[in-house]
């Protein structure tokens, strides 16, 4: 029985319930035992009776049950040492499927099979029920889907908080080649991997207004909001590989208070109640699905603060002891902001501590800003969040007070240290005033945090010299760089099996926790059998995807082909246009006579892209993409020498297929654009070699893979600076190059869409009139980059060497690294033993 109904009650005990809670396991036997069990008593069916889903539903829940155990013992081990907490506040957790890496990182893959096998069922029937919950749009939030990983897997204590929307990322379709999103219901089968905790609920207010009291002489402030709603929190267990870890990702949903509902229902308006209700869960409803450009709408704004504001009371309330000292708080925890979206949680912490804890506000803030540290995920302007005064004012008019008086006291030491300087103060205020007044969330998380963070070492120079250049000015120190990772149990031990073993065969089984050893295969990149065995792995990869793509949407990948892929959310500076003027390019010279299709190295380009929904270019660039394809494969000028496949709804189950395969991995954005980007390490890992602008972690990645094994092209940074400052004319570039008028003359001529020219005509225009992104600047750096690829894939076995090079030396892009840089860099938390 839970604490809070009964306060005062004894806590049962019995000497059955100590640890370890149920006997995990681990035998096949055991495993059989508890899955038929959960087919029983939970699903209600009997084994001869149940259907696929259900005994998915088992299966999850034996793997749950299990790793249950261990999360017991691990949330008593952690209270009693009183160690530190990492708490990720992310609105977003890409996590991929569950089931594969549950059973992996618990050792059970084999017994699972062997058990199933023994009640007759083929587990892998199975694995392909599971809908994977996309609860994110791309880089950033599987970014911190494999951060969790690597801190359970370091056995560093750690509470991912997010948002357990009920529809993730839409699912995308296509129908005559434009994207139609239709709802991911992904919860609709249910859900075996979270379980909901009630009884730990946090009521979550809005509205209202603020007014000040006397306090035994002193004068206080509350907020008297006018509504509210429950914040539920389901628990995902997150098992480190192999230490037996487990660390909680804790998901709030929302609800309607009973409070709420009661009011109504005894105004005897039913209909009003229910019509409350839905307003309350509306809030965890659906994730947005843009990822770049704000669109200031209120329900994100109350599903930021709804999250924060729960997750950081469930932190204190929760986790902490009732009579914890609130002055020790930075002891216990650091609540990492993943990007501004978590950033209302810095007025919540003040808030709580001053109003609720009755704290003076020197004290609050003092501990509030080695409470919190801050990672940027972007460079483009757009993308930095801000609320407008109006609208936050209205919703949080208490938080709004106290960005007011952060802004005021902030202000007041920029002036001690620059002295008078308007324009600086004007630049530097939480609160901006042009178009409108607004608070600016990045600047308040950089003048709250302990320390502010980008994600590649060229974000984080950028964001020092320009974005927060003010700022980092002023606080040297608090700036820092973690380049990004990605987790090798999910991205290499799961997602490429084969090449796993054949690692593991080379140099024992310590790699996937040490990804640096991955070095080791440096030497054999010059034994013969083992480039052999290593090219046949890239061939089985190219046949699964075969079969997956087959499956899934009918269409067929030549294993004798390059693939050359490009996979990630779909926007201009991205520059997907690039690769499609290569292969209309390409498909020119062949349609024109000039380039007889025997010469063309064969080649099959694999995209996946969702736009967001309201980003009119971005879906007319997916359009032209599918066009392109119907065009080319069908063309028998082209002999089937090359092939466009656009596979819908890309997305981690997919990429975990893709990826592997890979022989080109395109990373294009223009250079100072991408943050980052992690795709780019999956497929330096995975054995791709890259095609890419000297930007976000490609820098990185060709210092290590070194020249060679990289394929460069394009400006540079302040190359691209530049010329943009010159005035950048892109009809210069078109007149310049005549394999590039070519390719945009034949898109505006209607060859791809069946001789309207009015369909691409927008895109085509874009690029010559309006491209902030240069396309056609680099477009010949490109496509002699091109060329050189064409060069170097004629030499199979030179190819391949520089493939099992671009893997031994990526081991730096270890998400376990990412971590080891963050804790000793930012968190300073001890791994619980
Ligand atoms: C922004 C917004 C704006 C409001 C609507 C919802 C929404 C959702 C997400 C975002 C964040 C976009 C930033 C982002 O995803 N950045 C990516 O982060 C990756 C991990 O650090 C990095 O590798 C990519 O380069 C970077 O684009």
């Amino acid at each position: 029985m839970s604490d809070i109904v009964n306060p005062g009650a004894a806590r049962p005990t019995h000497p059955l319930a100590l640890a370890p809670v149920v006997s995990p396991p681990s035998s096949v036997d055991g495993f059989v035992k508890q899955f038929l069990t959960n087919l029983n008593f939970d699903q209600g069916v009997s084994l001869s009776e149940s259907d696929a889903n259900d005994q998915y539903l088992a299966l999850a829940g034996t793997v749950r049950d299990y790793l249950m155990a261990r999360w017991l013992e691990d949330q008593a081990r952690q209270n009693e040492q009183q160690s530190k907490t990492v708490c990720y506040l992310s609105a977003e957790y890409l996590l991929g499927r569950q089931l594969d890496n549950n059973l992996l990182a618990a050792r059970l893959t084999d017994i699972a099979t062997d058990a199933l096998a023994q009640c007759g069922i083929d587990i892998n029937d199975l694995r392909e029920l599971e809908v994977e919950p996309g609860l994110g749009n791309g880089g950033l939030g599987r970014l911190a889907a494999c951060f969790i990983d690597s801190l359970a897997t370091m056995s560093v204590p750690n509470i991912g908080y997010g948002i357990r929307y009920e529809y993730g990322i839409f699912r995308q379709t296509f129908v005559d080649g434009e994207q139609v999103e239709q709802p991911d219901a992904w919860l609709r089968m249910g859900s075996p991997w979270d379980f909901p905790h009630p009884e730990a609920a946090q009521t979550i207010s809005f509205g209202g207004r603020t007014e000040t009291y006397d306090d035994n002489g002193t004068e206080r402030t509350r907020w008297i909001p006018d509504w509210s709603v429950l914040a539920v929190p389901y628990n995902m267990m997150v098992p480190g590989y192999h230490n037996g870890r487990v660390n909680t990702l804790r998901l709030w949903r929302a609800v309607a208070t009973n409070a709420f509902d009661l009011r109504i229902f005894n105004s005897g308006d039913y209909e009003e109640s229910v019509r409350a209700q839905t307003f309350a869960e509306n809030i965890s409803k659906v994730l947005y699905p843009e990822d770049s450009t704000p669109q200031g709408k209120e329900l994100r704004l109350q599903q930021q603060y709804f999250f924060v504001s729960a997750s950081i009371r469930d932190f204190i309330d929760t986790v902490l002891p009732a009579d914890y000292d609130l002055t020790k708080l930075p002891d216990r925890v650091i609540f990492q902001l993943n990007d501004t979206h978590p950033v209302i949680g810095v007025p919540e912490l003040m808030r709580v501590l001053i109003d609720e804890k009755g704290m003076e506000w020197d004290d609050a803030w003092a501990i509030t800003q080695q409470c919190f540290a801050y990672t940027c995920h972007t460079l483009l302007p757009e993308a930095l969040e801000v609320w407008p005064v109006d609208l936050l004012g209205r919703l949080l008019p208490r938080h709004l007070e106290i960005i007011y008086r952060i802004n005021e006291e902030f202000l007041e030491e920029v002036r001690e240290r620059f002295g008078d300087d308007m324009l600086r103060i004007r630049n530097m205020s939480i609160i901006g005033e042009h178009p409108y007044r607004s608070v600016r969330m990045a600047y308040l998380a950089t003048v709250a945090g302990a320390k502010v963070n980008g994600v590649a070492e060229l974000h984080s120079q950028l964001l020092r010299d320009k974005v927060l250049h003010d700022f980092a000015e002023m606080y040297p120190d608090k700036f820092t760089n973690v380049t990004n990772g990605i987790t090798p149990r999910r991205f290499i031990r799961l997602a490429n099996p084969s090449l796993a073993e054949l690692i593991t065969e080379a140099l024992g089984a310590g790699w996937t926790i040490d990804l640096e050893r991955l070095r080791g295969l440096e030497a054999l990149a010059e034994d013969p059998e083992f480039r052999e065995r290593f090219g046949a792995v890239k061939a089985a990869n190219k046949r699964r995807l075969n079969e997956v793509l087959f499956q899934r949407d009918g269409v067929h990948v030549d294993e004798t082909h390059m693939l050359d892929v490009m996979v990630k959310r779909l926007h201009e500076y991205k520059r997907q246009m690039l690769k499609v003027l290569h292969i209309v390019t390409l498909y020119d010279g062949i349609a024109s006579g000039r380039v007889a299709a025997a010469d063309v190295t064969p080649r099959t380009f694999i995209f996946g892209a969702k736009a967001a929904p309201g980003y009119a270019m971005a879906k007319r660039i997916i359009h032209l993409i599918n066009a392109v394809g119907s065009v080319v494969n069908n063309d028998p000028r082209v002999e089937g020498r090359l092939k466009v496949i656009f596979p819908p709804n890309y997305n981690v189950t997919l990429a975990e297929k893709v990826i592997p395969a890979a022989d080109l991995s395109e990373q294009i954005s223009l250079a100072g654009k991408e943050a980052s980007g992690t795709g780019n390490m999956k497929f330096a890992l995975n054995g791709a070699l890259t095609i890419g602008t000297d930007d976000g972690a490609n820098v990185e990645i060709r210092q290590l893979v070194g020249d060679d094994n990289f394929f460069l092209f394009g400006m540079t940074e302040p190359e691209v600076e530049v010329l943009w400052a010159q005035g950048y004319t892109p009809a210069d570039f078109y007149q310049a190059h005549a394999g590039l008028r070519g390719a945009l003359d034949l898109i505006s001529s209607g060859a791809f869409s069946e001789g309207d020219r009015s369909v691409f005509e927008p895109v085509v225009s874009n690029l010559l009139y309006d491209d902030r992104f240069m396309v056609l600047a680099d477009y010949a750096s490109y496509i002699a980059a091109q060329e050189r690829v064409d060069a170097a894939y004629a030499d199979q076995d030179a190819w391949t060497k520089s493939a099992i090079l671009n893997v031994a030396r990526s081991g730096f892009f270890s998400s376990d690294r990412s971590m080891r840089d963050y804790i000793d860099r930012i968190w300073h938390t001890p791994p619980v033993l």
